[in-house]
């Protein structure tokens, strides 16, 4: 496959893990797992197939690690960023004491007043660098990016997740925890 097949395949999958299984006749299963069975047959039958060769190679190489399978192979499920309510069943963790965020300077003075909302996903992603938030906030022009004082927000009872790719997950960042604002 080249990289742009590969791109899109990605992003047809990453829009029906995440966002609208519906659209494809899927339902995700708890923790948001699907078949892959019933992933290709929907892919298929949706004017995208994709084949096992393909989905493994997509799966292994993406560069985010979005996807993965279940210890069987058998299943598949993204690791983050669903906006479809899901329970991906992770277990809490301790962070480490400073994670990232990248932004948009258009985003600040909203971030200022509430802090870093979930917005249309189901938690706030933080990023375990500084190099991986200036990837994720230039998907919106010139990053910012802000620290977060995970370890206070940790001692403050907010529990944190971390996803299967490296991602960091918690409900909520006030203010109060965010440097660089
Ligand atoms: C901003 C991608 C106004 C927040 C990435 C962000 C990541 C606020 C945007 C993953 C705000 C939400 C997640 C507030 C936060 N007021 N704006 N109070 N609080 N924001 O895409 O973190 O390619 O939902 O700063 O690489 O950018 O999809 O979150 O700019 O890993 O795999 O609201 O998605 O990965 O945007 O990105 P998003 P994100 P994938």
């Amino acid at each position: 496959m080249d990289s742009k097949q590969t791109t899109r395949l990605s992003k047809f999958l990453s829009l029906h893990l995440r966002h609208r299984p519906d659209a494809i006749g899927l339902t995700l299963q708890e923790g948001g797992w699907v078949s892959v069975a019933e992933l290709l047959a929907a892919c298929a039958a949706h004017g995208t197939p994709i084949s096992p060769t393909q989905l493994a190679e997509i799966v292994a190489n993406n560069d985010k690690k979005r996807f993965a399978f279940d210890a069987s192979g058998t299943q598949i499920r993204a690791q983050q960023g669903h906006s479809v309510e899901v329970n991906l069943q992770l277990t809490p963790a301790v962070p480490p004491p400073v994670l990232y965020h990248g932004t948009a300077p258009a985003a600040l003075p909203a971030i200022r007043r509430e802090g870093l909302q979930k917005m249309q996903r189901h938690h706030v992603h933080l990023s375990p660098d500084e190099e991986t938030a200036r990837r994720v906030g230039a998907r919106r022009g010139q990053p910012h990016i802000l620290t977060v004082d995970a370890a206070g927000l940790h001692a403050g009872g907010a529990l944190f997740y971390e996803s299967g790719n490296g991602v960091w997950l918690v409900d909520a960042v006030p203010p109060q925890y965010l440097g660089g604002l």
